[in-house]
């Protein structure tokens, strides 16, 4: 028995096994989640489709949550494999790479900062709207956010905004969903390598940086996000909703 034991869940975003999504994944797959899975094109299916042979799952559909037509298919195909399910981990987040240079001021674009926001932010709440009718009481949604939200971090740019507006989309969710018993909170995570981050210039440094100033004198691992993902998706988690939760060793707080 595992703490998920019966639970769908699905999964979005891994783009390889140093994905965040994958470390979720198996931290959810330990505890008997039954899972599904997403991928965003074809160039990333095969490797979507090892990982989910990994973990038993059967599910392995296309959804690219920059097109609406693509999330409604998506949940029409989920539907002939799940008629109710349990939650969904959003861990997708977009903008383009040049967007990550420089002064943020002199080079944000109009079309960058709109990228940045309806991929990073405007699709969590477009995945639940079409699937909230698919959903169980006491289901969770989840998705992942980065201090650059709160704070100016180097580089990290138009991403900053994108994740502010993530962070407020889950309290708006969570206040919209509560009534039908549904869960939406958000892991702000530490640095990790992966692809996604290695679109942030100096993050190798800035990683080097990050370690001696944690709390707890270390990096957080795709487990550790892992972890705290399929606590927050459980039912020891169903008092929490509309909450950004650091998994970041302690970084937030130290000065
Ligand atoms: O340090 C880090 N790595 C942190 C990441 C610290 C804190 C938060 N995060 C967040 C990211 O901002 C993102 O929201 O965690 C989430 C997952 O990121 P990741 O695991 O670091 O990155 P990666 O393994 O690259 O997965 C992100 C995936 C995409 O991969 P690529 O690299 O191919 O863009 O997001 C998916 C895609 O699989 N994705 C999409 N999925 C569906 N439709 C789309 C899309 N339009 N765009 C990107």
């Amino acid at each position: 028995m595992g703490f998920l034991s019966g639970k769908r869940i699905l999964i979005t975003g891994i783009a390889n096994k140093q994905s965040i999504a994958w470390g979720i994944a198996q931290a959810m797959h330990k505890q008997k989640a039954i899972l599904g899975f997403t991928y965003e094109n074809n160039r990333l299916r095969i490797r979507v489709e090892e990982c989910a042979k990994i973990v038993g799952s059967e599910i392995i559909l296309p959804c690219d949550v920059s097109n609406d037509t693509s999330i409604k298919d998506f949940f029409c195909k989920l539907s002939e494999f799940w008629n109710k399910f349990d939650g969904f981990v959003h861990s997708i987040a977009f903008a383009p790479s040049d967007q990550f240079v420089g002064d943020y001021v002199n080079n944000v674009t109009r079309e960058g900062f709109k990228i940045a926001q309806e991929i990073s932010s405007y699709s969590f709440v477009a995945m639940a709207r079409e699937s909230r009718s698919m959903i169980n009481k006491g289901g969770s949604l989840l998705t992942l956010s980065y201090l650059g939200s709160e704070r100016a971090v180097p580089f990290y740019n138009v991403m900053g905004p994108a994740k502010a507006s993530l962070e407020a989309n889950v309290r708006y969710m969570a206040h919209a969903l509560g009534p039908d018993g549904i869960r939406v909170n958000a892991i702000s995570a530490g640095p990790i390598r992966t692809l996604a981050a290695s679109a942030i210039k100096n993050f190798r440094k800035m990683l080097a940086e990050y370690t001696p100033r944690t709390a707890l004198h270390r990096n957080v691992s795709i487990e550790d996000i892992g972890n705290t993902a399929a606590f927050l998706v459980s039912e020891l988690a169903l008092g929490i909703t509309g909450e950004v939760i650091h998994v970041d060793g302690g970084f937030n707080i130290a000065f």
